[in-house]
């Protein structure tokens, strides 16, 4: 029996869980749900109902994206994405991105529903975080050194997110070091990969395989 990942293809929590899985070839069971329709089966396991959730073949339960990224790269980690000599760095800048910029990201992504500003005020909030990561990468290839870790994988779908809401104003702001290093995100095999379309998943339905071989990293 194969471990089970409960998985929404576009939700940045999801990519960086998949990326990981995918990176260290565990092979899993995926099963691509809607957020407005969860399968019972998920929510058994999970009542927050946020996705992703990895059922592992011994009952355990991994409902937390950076959990499921260390459970896979605790398998496999053929690049060391997990350096300890910068973990606590990591974990802080991971802390950032999954509170204050993801606070800004949903306001800006979605302003319409927060009209107390315009949407120009909330990209500028998130903004002070994309200079921070623009200062990192005008240093280094990566976030955290000149090879990719585990912060870039966790960091990169939710700058994606960002970048995507407004890819006129993405593409002239000044930040081009970012812009290179979400670029080597978007086009890496692993990325791609991840977002292939599997059909939505409902309760009793067949199984459907997700994993990666070597080449596909
Ligand atoms: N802290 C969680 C957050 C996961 C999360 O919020 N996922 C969103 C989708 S991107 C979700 O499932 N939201 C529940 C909903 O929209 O009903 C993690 O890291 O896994």
């Amino acid at each position: 029996m194969l471990p089970v990942l409960y998985s929404f293809r576009r939700c940045p929590y999801a990519i960086r869980a998949r990326m990981a899985i995918c990176y260290a070839g565990v092979p899993v069971e995926l099963r691509e749900i809607l957020l407005k329709n969860k399968p019972p089966s998920m929510l058994a396991v999970s009542p927050k109902g946020t996705v992703p959730v990895l059922v592992l073949p011994d009952g355990r339960v991994l409902d937390e994206s950076c959990d499921v990224m260390c459970w896979a790269l605790a398998v496999h980690d053929p690049d060391n994405w997990i350096n300890p000599a910068v973990s606590r760095e990591a974990s802080r800048l991971i802390a950032e991105n999954d509170g204050s910029f993801k606070t800004h990201l949903d306001h800006y992504k979605y302003s319409d529903r927060y009209p107390e500003q315009a949407s120009a005020h909330y990209r500028a909030e998130g903004e002070a975080f994309l200079q921070a990561l623009e200062v990192r990468l005008q240093q280094q290839s990566f976030l955290l050194g000149h090879q990719p870790g585990f912060a870039d994988v966790a960091i990169f779908p939710f700058v994606r997110q960002f970048s995507l809401v407004d890819p006129d104003w993405f593409s002239s702001a000044p930040y081009p070091r970012l812009r290179h290093w979400l670029n080597y995100w978007l086009e890496s095999h692993l990325f791609t990969s991840v977002m292939e379309k599997y059909p939505v998943w409902q309760d009793g339905a067949a199984a459907r395989y997700f994993g990666c071989t070597a080449e596909n990293n």
